[in-house]
């Protein structure tokens, strides 16, 4: 009764192109450069690439501005290496989705400059409001017109208000986002038809599906009211799941989207409430394939960049067990623990000093052996680690730069060097650094001058050493790929996590009953500097039970729960610091 689709088979690997492989000198990654690396990718054995934004745009969020959703960026290429890459992937074999980004344009997007004069038909393209009078609200804006506040008190989420005065149109624009990022009125009609129609372009040109940025947000509510409670003052709370989501997005997809598809919605939000989630998901609702929440992605945040929280190994399998059981009936998981957005998974939940190499296979092995199709985001698969960033002008993105010039010029933070440790940790740069091909200078990414330094550890960190050393994290990534198409328990096995409140251990099996045979995997997961003795006894019935893949390349310590062969018996299972085990036996 399992439901197979070739996207639960998959690993998806996803390119931020600025930053991915620089093939003309100009520092910038681009479309030629991914194209000498497809063969890479095919050694890797990825069955998808998820292609972060190349269309026109003016960069004011790396492409997240989108001025012309039918033509790529300058800098990446023309049209016609787009049409090379999306060739030589299919000719091996990988699907290539692209990035969806219309809950906002590029304020030089025509429909923007249009609505701006208030041209016919064009008028309410995006949310123009009159403003306040200052008197009734306790702030006001730095810009617009004197003794006038923005329409309401929602915060931009890359800091200051949501809203930017138009002096042409003497109306307000509201922009979740940049103030360069207007965001589209769904409300409107029109605008559903033109966002339908350019997908069906993208579709016909081959494409196998579409990431879908902050997907839920594009229904707001009537009146757009405030929320004193959520630190946006409304904008993240109103936003998020809005009226009208459901009616758009089965629009969407009985108008343009095919089962054969591969969508993944984005969804903002500290927390979703699985009802919402099954929605999305439901084939006969809105149908997409998967959502990436972002829950585990907030446990260790604070409201802004400069704060953080404090997580527990326990509070982290909470939030994937909730899922698993969430979409167990309807919908399929999504797993990532870092994208272009995140710092590096290895830096956060692992250990990037002594046991790099040992805590970003161990977060491999997690991601590719929970239920779910796992993302690799690239550099991911040779352990890249967050940036030492010292000061700010190393920092290129609007979410680190705009919150923290505002919060120092408002008072509210004294100095970078105040905040300098948390900032360096949370920052979206992280992510962005270029990927570390080599030895050679900048670490053979370009040979110009990069758009953002390069990390300083390229010479222990590239993909040309990992490739030369059998137990390197590539290698052991390469296999963790593999292990998806030989065995059918590890995309489709029932997930039973155990000792769910133990914050060093994550421990789970997978189950998979069919007429032919019965399969199961034990997962072992050591989150510590520590050794640790994990009590089998009650867990392990069968004693022919082999190991499948561990990330220190050999059967186990043999003193007790598992001999040199790597046999498992019921018993103590010792694990050495971040030491991954999965078990198999049928
Ligand atoms: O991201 C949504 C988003 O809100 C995150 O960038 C968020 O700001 C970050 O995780 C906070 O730590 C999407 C894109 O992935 C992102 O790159 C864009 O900047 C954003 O939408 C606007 O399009």
């Amino acid at each position: 009764d399992i439901e197979r689709r070739w996207w639960k088979e998959a690993v998806v690997y996803q390119i931020y192109p600025r930053s991915f492989n620089d093939s003309d000198g100009d520092g910038i990654g681009d479309i030629p450069g991914i194209v000498e690396k497809v063969e890479y990718l095919d050694d890797l054995g990825v069955d998808v690439v998820w292609l972060c934004p190349v269309y026109d745009s003016p960069n004011a969020d790396n492409g997240y501005d989108i001025r012309d959703y039918r033509a790529i960026m300058d800098e990446f290429g023309t049209m016609a290496d787009w049409e090379t890459l999306l060739d030589e992937l299919h000719a091996r074999d990988i699907k290539l989705i692209m990035d969806l980004v219309v809950n906002h344009t590029s304020d030089e997007h025509e429909w923007f400059v249009r609505s701006r004069v208030e041209e016919e038909g064009y008028e309410d393209f995006y949310w123009w409001r009159e403003g306040r009078d200052a008197d009734e609200v306790s702030w006001s804006a730095k810009e617009g017109p004197e003794g006038e506040a923005p329409p309401n008190a929602w915060k931009s989420f890359f800091g200051g208000p949501a809203w930017a005065y138009d002096d042409g149109r003497e109306e307000w624009y509201l922009h979740l986002f940049d103030v360069k990022q207007p965001d589209l009125n769904w409300e409107n009609p029109r605008v559903r038809d033109e966002v339908f129609d350019m997908m069906e372009w993208w579709f016909d040109k081959g494409i196998d599906g579409f990431r879908m940025d902050v997907i839920n947000l594009v229904s707001k509510p009537d009146g757009l009211p405030n929320d004193p409670e959520d630190p946006f003052g409304g904008a993240m709370s109103q936003s998020t799941n809005g009226p009208r989501i459901h009616e758009f997005l089965s629009e969407m997809s009985e108008r343009v989207l095919d089962d054969e598809y591969l969508t993944v919605g984005e969804m903002l939000g500290p927390e979703m409430p699985m009802a919402h989630a099954r929605r999305y998901l439901d084939p006969d609702e809105d149908g997409l394939s998967m959502l990436f929440h972002f829950e585990h992605m907030l446990l260790d945040r604070g409201d802004a960049i400069w704060e953080r929280g404090e997580w527990a190994l326990s509070d982290l399998k909470a939030v994937f067990n909730r899922w698993d059981e969430g979409l167990e009936e309807v919908g399929w998981n999504s797993l990532y623990l870092n994208n272009h957005d995140q710092p590096r998974m290895v830096s956060r939940f692992g250990n990037d000093g002594e046991y790099r190499r040992e805590s970003a296979k161990l977060l491999g092995t997690l991601l590719h052996t929970l239920r779910g199709t796992p993302y690799i985001y690239q550099g991911e698969e040779l352990g890249m680690t967050n940036y030492p960033f010292d000061s700010l002008d190393e920092f290129r993105d609007v979410d680190t730069l705009n919150p923290l010039r505002n919060a120092i010029a408002d008072g509210d933070v004294e100095s970078f060097d105040a905040v300098k440790e948390v900032v360096r940790a949370n920052s979206r740069d992280n992510a962005r650094t270029p990927v570390q091909w080599s030895s050679d200078p900048n670490a053979g990414f370009t040979d110009g001058e990069p758009w953002i330094p390069v990390n300083p550890n390229y010479e222990e960190v590239n993909i040309e050493s990992e490739r030369r050393d059998d137990d390197s994290v590539w290698h052991y990534y390469r296999d963790l790929i593999s292990l998806r198409s030989e065995y059918d328990v590890v995309v489709y096995g029932e997930y039973d996590p155990l000792f769910p409140d133990d914050d060093t251990v994550w421990v789970y099996t997978r189950t998979l009953t069919g007429e032919e045979s019965d399969e199961q995997l034990l997962v072992a997961l050591n989150f510590s500097d520590d050794e640790v003795a994990v009590g089998l006894s009650e867990v392990v019935t069968s004693d022919h039970a082999t190991l499948l893949i561990g990330n220190y390349g050999d059967g186990g310590d043999g003193d007790a729960g598992a001999d040199a062969e790597g046999e498992l018996a019921a018993g103590d299972l010792h694990l050495r610091p971040w030491e991954a085990r999965v078990y198999h036996h049928e």
